[in-house]
């Protein structure tokens, strides 16, 4: 059992830096999260073990990044029905394009939520699963709602 509320999970440690993004998103709106390297294609029976227990483990949502042949995502929302965010992660070859084709077109029926490649998708997988958690928490609604208040303050009205 865990007592994270997001599972970031990414395919190799060289995602890490784009994971991160989601980690520090999901740190500073104070959502317990846990991130872990589970690749599908390196460490396919520790993606189906984590998959498989993720949600008697008490996850309640998963925020998958990869980066290439991006199987993820799509392998980890074939095992539970938790909502899965996929990140693209922007490989060197083709920039990412690679990595966005894997994950987005899922048959249906098999959903994964993919957002933008790299570090933008990183940082909006965190705020779609806070967006999700905060339908039953009100607190996470309210520091949710400040964390958007802070960024639309920031904008100047005109440039420096
Ligand atoms: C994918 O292969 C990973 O998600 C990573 O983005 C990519 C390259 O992995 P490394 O060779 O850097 O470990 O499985």
């Amino acid at each position: 059992m865990s007592t994270a509320d997001v599972a970031v999970i990414m395919g190799s440690q060289s995602d890490w830096d784009t994971m991160r993004h989601a980690a520090e998103t999901l740190e500073a709106l104070k959502i317990p999260h846990e991130a872990r390297i589970v690749s599908a294609h390196r460490t396919p029976e520790r993606m189906y073990d984590f998959a498989r227990s993720a949600k008697a483990d008490g996850f309640k949502v998963i925020i998958a990044g990869a980066g290439g042949a991006a199987h993820l995502p799509g392998m980890v929302a074939a095992l539970t029905t938790l909502p899965v965010f996929g990140v693209p992660v922007q490989s060197k070859a083709l920039s990412g394009l690679d990595s966005l084709y894997s994950i987005v077109q899922m048959p249906a029926g098999v959903p994964v939520g993919t957002l933008a490649i790299g570090v933008a998708g990183a940082t909006n997988a965190a705020l779609l699963a806070a967006s999700v958690l905060a339908l039953a928490d009100p607190a996470l609604s309210q520091r949710l709602e400040a964390w958007r208040a802070a960024r639309t303050g920031a904008v100047a009205e005109r440039p420096a």
